[in-house]
């Protein structure tokens, strides 16, 4: 499978961030989208999400939710994403049934990725690979488990942290399906469509 790009909001939304993400998803093919909108209320992700989910979805991008499956559900996203410390992967999928997506944060570990595979998840995502400051990340991840992954398991593997355009090329040789990126897009120094463009170069090996 070729590598796909999967995008996390900022933790908080600034003015015009709705914009960047309609210029990021006209840019080239995204195939997921993550509301992590971790410094807003539930409140504020309430008022703030509709809009978001409605862009995307009309593009054909899978719209995941962080943290809060029931939410999910309530504002129609097409999945949610929960850490270990979030709610239980197994109630995860029982709140969001058959047909929406699971992901679940592995960190660095084939142990929590096998059970979230047991559990039911769409994705496991590993990471985070490389320093961010968009996450307080305890773990760290190396490229091999990515390889190690992909050769046993037909379940999908999501790299995440800190990738960038510059970093991005390890990963994609060792097997990440799909490479999940927040500030690589949104701080890029040229902007979000030519970080997109330019990952998209990356997955197709130029
Ligand atoms: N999980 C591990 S690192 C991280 C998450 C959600 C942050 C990803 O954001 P960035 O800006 O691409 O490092
Ligand atoms: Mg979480």
């Amino acid at each position: 499978m070729t590598c796909q790009l999967y995008l996390i909001t900022p933790p908080r939304l600034e003015a015009g961030f709705e914009d960047a993400l309609a210029e990021a998803l006209q840019a080239g093919e995204v195939a997921a989208l993550q509301l992590r909108l971790k410094d807003h209320s539930v409140g504020e992700i309430k008022r703030l999400a509709p809009p978001l989910i409605k862009l995307a979805q009309a593009q054909g991008v899978a719209v995941i939710l962080n943290d809060d499956p029931e939410l999910a559900v309530a504002l129609g996203c097409d999945g949610v994403h929960v850490g270990q410390g979030d709610v239980p992967a197994k109630a995860a999928r029982a709140a969001i049934g058959p047909n929406r997506m699971l992901g679940v944060t592995c960190h660095d570990s084939r142990h929590l990725a096998m059970q979230a595979g047991e559990a039911g998840a769409d994705y496991v995502a590993f990471g985070a690979f490389y320093p961010t400051q968009t996450k307080d990340a305890t773990t760290r991840a190396e490229p091999e488990i990515l390889e190690w992954w992909s050769d046993l398991f037909e379940i999908p593997c999501v790299a995440i942290g800190g990738i960038t355009v510059e970093n991005a090329k390890p990963l994609i040789e060792a097997g990440a399906d799909f490479l999940a990126v927040s500030s690589g897009v949104w701080s890029h120094v040229d902007g979000p469509a030519a970080a997109v463009i330019a990952f998209h170069s990356l997955m197709r090996g130029e």
